[in-house]
């Protein structure tokens, strides 16, 4: 099934105000075309009107916030809920960054909460697991991800307005990105707990992309590397990779991957190489 790619630009806790200007004076007139392709800045929350000034009348790249409260509105200082992101006319949020989870003790339930919070205000909610090298290392990827997803999907109630991202968490800022056979492996098996759990229309349809160290030019093919971890059950998957080898961008090009989240990258007017070549 054919999904619309989606790529977002975390910006994390970067930048002063006149870099935000200069980016997104680069990143505009990129020409993406809103019905081929969903792009997304996440910046600093108080950067949030700049931006939009920006891009005003500039549909091809939307803002998001990289976090949000389980609340709704009250008295929660230092909070944002929901209702007021959707109030400035913003469409994204992150939820369950890695960082959010290990810097800020966020936990699943805390996750899901936040999700929910997005209730009827109608933002799509990026949501994000993957697991810790060693998780990984032991051979709990699976395992790790399912269980993420597992504590959110009884809060979704509107699988469009979804979108999960996979960021294992030794590939953020490390500057090593998962290869094309982890990434779609990973992807693949997020796509079948999802399947399994809410039916087959839903996990055709909801987008999964990938983020650790994605930039621009580290997702070149290696057709010998998908020769590794073999087995049965994945063997027609691994077929399907060594026999469609991508030559140009082959993260971009795997079956269960949708686009991309891009931290530190995205802070670099060459992050739209990321979009144009999908746009
Ligand atoms: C992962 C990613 C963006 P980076 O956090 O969410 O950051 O591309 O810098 O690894």
């Amino acid at each position: 099934m054919k999904r619309k790619p989606f790529v977002g630009g975390n910006w994390k806790c970067n930048g002063k105000l006149s870099g935000v200007k200069e980016l997104l004076a680069a990143f505009k007139g990129i020409g993406a075309d809103p019905k081929s392709v969903d792009v997304a800045i996440f910046a600093p929350t108080l950067h949030i009107p700049a931006a939009q000034d920006c891009l005003a009348g500039d549909a091809a790249i939307q803002l998001g916030v990289q976090n949000m409260s389980k609340t709704g509105e009250g008295a929660f200082t230092g909070e944002v809920s929901a209702g007021q992101v959707a109030d400035c006319g913003l469409k994204y949020v992150l939820v369950g960054h890695s960082e959010r989870r290990s810097l800020y003790g966020e936990t699943d339930e805390d996750c899901a909460a936040k999700t929910k919070a997005d209730g009827s205000h109608g933002l799509t909610v990026v949501f994000c697991i993957g697991e810790s090298l060693a998780e990984r290392q032991s051979g709990k990827t699976t395992d790790v991800c399912e269980k993420q997803m597992k504590a959110v999907i009884p809060v979704i109630s509107d699988w469009s307005k979804i979108v999960i991202a996979y960021e294992p968490v030794w590939a953020i800022g490390t500057g090593v990105v998962a290869t094309p056979l982890q990434a779609q492996d990973t992807q693949y098996q997020v796509r079948r707990c999802i399947r399994d759990e809410c039916g087959a229309e839903i996990a055709d349809s909801v987008r999964i992309i990938y983020g650790g160290s994605a930039n621009e030019k580290n997702c070149k093919a290696e057709a010998d590397s998908v020769s590794e971890l073999v087995t049965p059950q994945r063997s027609k998957l691994i077929h399907d990779m060594v026999i469609h080898p991508s030559t140009s961008d082959a993260l971009g090009e795997l079956p269960d991957v949708d686009g991309f989240l891009v931290g530190g990258a995205s802070l670099k007017p060459t992050f739209t190489e990321r979009i144009a070549p999908i746009a």
